[in-house]
């Protein structure tokens, strides 16, 4: 419309200068030239590594933004159905050289930076990750937001932009300390502020009641205090397409006017003082894993991000005109966990208030727009509010529950009448003191569908968690979708020489978008060369991880030995504890044998990393634990290159990327039904390192795919008596003062023992001798890994994100442009 008012004269000058620059290597260095002499203002004389990295970055960001407008326009022409995947986290890692490998740049630019004076793996080093998240819940946002970019769906994200990410961890004396992440101490190229969109969210105040001219008793929100939501865009371009989608961050500002009435009053410094408190809103992303805390400014957090989100959300849908009955034909709101449901309630909100619909047809549109995905049964995850705490902070809101909940439980009881039990069991009302709201069972009553993350995992709410809903509700309501990685930054990016190889032995790099393809790979597995040459790759996988752990742990490492790796959070249901004890007890074990035995023993190098929530006490002993065994072992030089430990601090997405390709064996050993999924599971396998794991989450599922033959799963067996003697040689004092460690002992003795370590110990022992005998025959076990990446094609993001798109968003693909 704009356009069609422009003069002939103002269209040629678009047309001569809105096109794009070009991405060969001379445009690359005439743009990066131009950047540092412009946006850093520094002279030729003046270019340091990190300067290169931002005039690097500033160049590929000019051509994402170029990119996200073609693909912008094209959904604003188009108007499809758009799904948008709301997440309170975002664990993107770092974004350089994932966009340079989407865009197929990295050759030119590379060679580009090459004759500047730089080499481009010190540029790419350069670059902080955004850490915007725990673990896994965060990173599969980020995977499936590559996954959308990537096969041109037309979706959002909407999240928060945390001012800390999670922190860093540092050792001191192998106790871990937590170190904030500023994250933004410099300029960030991959988002564009937009200050033009900002958005009032209100806390606090209270609900009047009026008559509308109808006659109708309206409920109205009103007083309180408002911030300011301002939106920041992240650009996330898709591999081998123009499409480039976008992550909407809200940042939290004080609002543009201030309380006139309050300066006048004289109360100009409290006046000040509340608004800088708005600031706080989205400073600090919360660094529970797995663990609920129920702190206001968390509810406040979660609040202010799905309001403003739906505000946003909804002003777009109105641009187009339509009846409101048609919002979910045009929208699709994905809930990653009970975080964002409070989405729910403002929708219904502002139907009900503020859009004059009635009850009904406002509940029905929105639980035709929102789907629900739980990732775990764990007790202590589970959301719940205090009802004053709500009350308090979001009046309406609170009345809206209480609401949807009597509707709800009156239709529960025609089904089940004069079931006391069954209606107190599914309210979404706890009756405590004080009464708290479920959030899962609000998002599962406001949602038409609910989904676990792996097959186990979904059968599992099935029958425990929403077992009376599943009755309630019907089956249909509830299915699986298997959780996905990217294989664009989980191989391509991250193990460029297995890429390689890969694509050299298939022909072509098709599988880098249906990663099926791979199965292809298990006929080269009889073939001598290829199994030495995948076993070379693997090796300098190995070599470079040896380099990076001396450089930061200073420990030394033979990558000849078997790397036995378990990185994620330290939680006690994902045993880390079980772990170490099966190191201390291969510590005895090595120190009783001949030294005809000893020639027998495959050398291991046993790594450990992962960061504890600050205020979880027996993970951070956990930590200590291993820093206390692995001086011990590590300086024992009886043991000579048998046995090493080393934990590697500050695990992360990009020390992922270094670790998870050097890895021989993986460990995945949480107690039976407490891992929904896992996804560094099935990044490990796709990389050719083999899985030690226990029959839980998505171990199962890439036991059936593989094969037998290339897992090692153990199941439970009782009480084994080797566990005693390795307890009672931490009591001994033998690694470090043992009056520290008898919380955590204490966690083992009978009856406290939740996670059955002491069941699980003798089959796990087990399991390790059967990966020891397997990696002494180097060829069969190259054979293994082969086969392994071949058959992971399943846990492609791709995938998981075509069923979400397929079974519950409703939404097709919009070619942005051809290549
Ligand atoms: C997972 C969380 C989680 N499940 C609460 N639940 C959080 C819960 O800040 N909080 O309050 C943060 C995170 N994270 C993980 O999700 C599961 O444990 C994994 O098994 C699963 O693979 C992953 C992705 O589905
Ligand atoms: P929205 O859907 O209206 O929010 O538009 C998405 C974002 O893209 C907003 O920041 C718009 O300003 C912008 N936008 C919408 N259409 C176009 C376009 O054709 N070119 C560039 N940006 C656009």
């Amino acid at each position: 419309k704009e356009r069609a008012k422009w003069s002939k004269e103002t269209l040629a000058l678009w047309e001569k200068y809105g096109a794009s620059e070009p991405v060969d290597k001379d445009g690359f260095q005439k743009s990066f030239i131009r950047h540092v002499t412009t946006t850093l203002a520094r002279s030729s004389l003046n270019v340091d590594n990190f300067s290169a990295y931002q005039a690097t970055a500033h160049t590929v960001r000019d051509r994402l933004i170029e990119r996200w407008n073609v693909t912008q326009q094209a959904h604003t022409l188009k108007d499809p159905k758009r799904v948008y995947y709301f997440s309170l986290e975002f664990l993107l890692g770092r974004s350089l050289d994932n966009a340079l490998l989407n865009l197929d740049l990295k050759e030119q630019f590379g060679e580009g930076v090459k004759e500047l004076g730089f080499r481009m793996e010190d540029v790419l080093e350069q670059e902080v990750d955004a850490a915007l998240g725990n673990g896994g819940l965060g990173r599969l946002a980020a995977c499936y937001m590559d996954s959308l970019a990537t096969l041109d769906y037309p979706a959002w994200g909407y999240g928060l932009r945390y001012t800390y990410g999670i922190f860093q961890q540092r050792l001191k004396d192998g106790y871990q300390m937590e170190f904030p992440d500023y994250w933004l101490n410099f300029d960030n190229p991959w988002e564009l502020q937009r200050l033009d969109i900002a958005i009032e969210i209100r806390f606090g105040g209270s609900v009047s009641k009026y008559t509308d001219e109808n006659g109708h008793i309206r409920s109205r929100w009103e007083g309180g205090d408002a911030v300011q939501a301002v939106a920041y865009d992240v650009p996330i371009p898709g591999y081998g397409t123009k499409n480039c989608i976008n992550i909407r961050l809200w940042s939290s500002k004080p609002k543009r006017q201030f309380d006139l009435s309050r300066f006048n009053e004289g109360e100009y410094e409290q006046a000040v003082q509340e608004q800088m408190k708005a600031e706080n809103i989205t400073a600090v992303l919360y660094p529970n894993d797995n663990h609920m805390v129920g702190k206001e400014l968390r509810l406040k957090q979660q609040y202010f991000w799905v309001a403003a989100s739906l505000s946003d959300i909804i002003r777009r849908f109105k641009k187009t005109e339509r009846d409101w009955d048609q919002f979910p034909e045009k929208v699709a709101i994905q809930l990653n966990d009970t975080h964002p449901t409070l989405a729910i309630v403002e929708l219904q909100r502002i139907l009900v208030d503020e859009e004059g619909l009635n009850w009904d047809d406002a509940w029905d549109i929105v639980t035709r727009t929102f789907a629900f995905t739980n990732h775990t049964v764990l007790p202590e995850a589970m959301e719940k509010w205090p009802v004053p705490m709500v009350e308090y902070l979001l009046p309406r809101h609170m009345q809206i529950i209480f609401d949807v909940n009597l509707f709800f439980l009156q239709k529960v009881e025609q089904q089940y009448p004069n079931d006391r039990d069954v209606l107190a069991r599914m309210s979404i009302i706890e009756e405590a003191t004080p009464q708290f709201v479920r959030m899962a069972h609000l998002a599962v009553v406001g949602s038409h569908r609910v989904n676990g993350v792996a097959a186990l995992h979904s059968n599992l709410i099935k029958t425990t968690i929403f077992k009376d809903f599943v009755k309630y509700f019907g089956a249909d309501k509830f299915e699986n979708k298997t959780n996905g990685i990217t294989p664009r930054r989980w191989l391509h990016q991250a193990n460029p020489k297995l890429s390689e190889l890969i694509t050299e032995a298939l022909g072509h790099k098709k599988w880098l978008k249906d990663l099926n393809l791979l199965k292809n790979l298990e006929q080269h597995v009889k073939n001598k060369d290829f199994r030495r040459r995948w076993i070379a790759v693997k090796h300098s996988n190995k070599v470079r991880l040896a380099e990076y752990i001396k450089s930061k742990t200073g420990i030394d490492v033979n990558p000849n030995s078997l790397f036995d790796v378990q990185v994620k959070r330290i939680h006690e249901y994902k045993r880390q504890f079980m772990n170490i004890l099966g190191v201390i007890h291969r510590y005895h074990e090595l120190k009783s044998l001949t030294p005809e035995e000893r020639q027998n023993v495959v050398p291991r190098v046993v790594i450990f990393g992962g960061k504890a929530a600050p205020g979880y006490y027996i993970a951070k002993l956990v930590i200590k634990l291993i820093n206390n065994v692995s001086a011990v072992v590590n300086a024992d030089e009886s043991i000579e290159d048998l046995l090493k430990v080393v934990f590697i601090p500050d695990y992360n997405v990009s020390l992922a990327e270094i670790i998870i390709p050097a890895s021989d064996i993986s460990q995945h050993i949480s107690t039976a039904g407490t891992e929904a999924s896992g996804t560094s599971n099935m990044k490990f396998v796709l990389n050719g390192g083999l899985i030690l794991g226990t029959v839980d989450g998505a171990n199962i599922e890439i036991h059936e795919e593989i094969g037998d033959d290339n897992i090692f799963l153990y199941r439970n067996v009782p009480i084994d008596p080797a566990l005693q003697s390795v307890i009672t040689s931490i009591e001994t004092g033998n690694f470090g003062d043992a009056r520290i460690f008898s919380p955590l002992i204490n966690t083992l003795t009978f009856g406290k023992d939740y996670y059955l370590i002491s069941d699980d110990f003798g089959s796990y022992l087990d399991a390790q001798k059967l990966v020891d005998e397997a990696y002494k025959d180097q060829d069969d076990w190259s054979k293994k890994s082969i086969l392994c990446t071949a058959r992971m094609g399943f846990f492609s993001s791709d995938r998981a994100i075509r069923e979400y798109a397929e079974q519950i968003w409703e939404v097709k693909p919009v070619p942005v442009q051809p290549e």
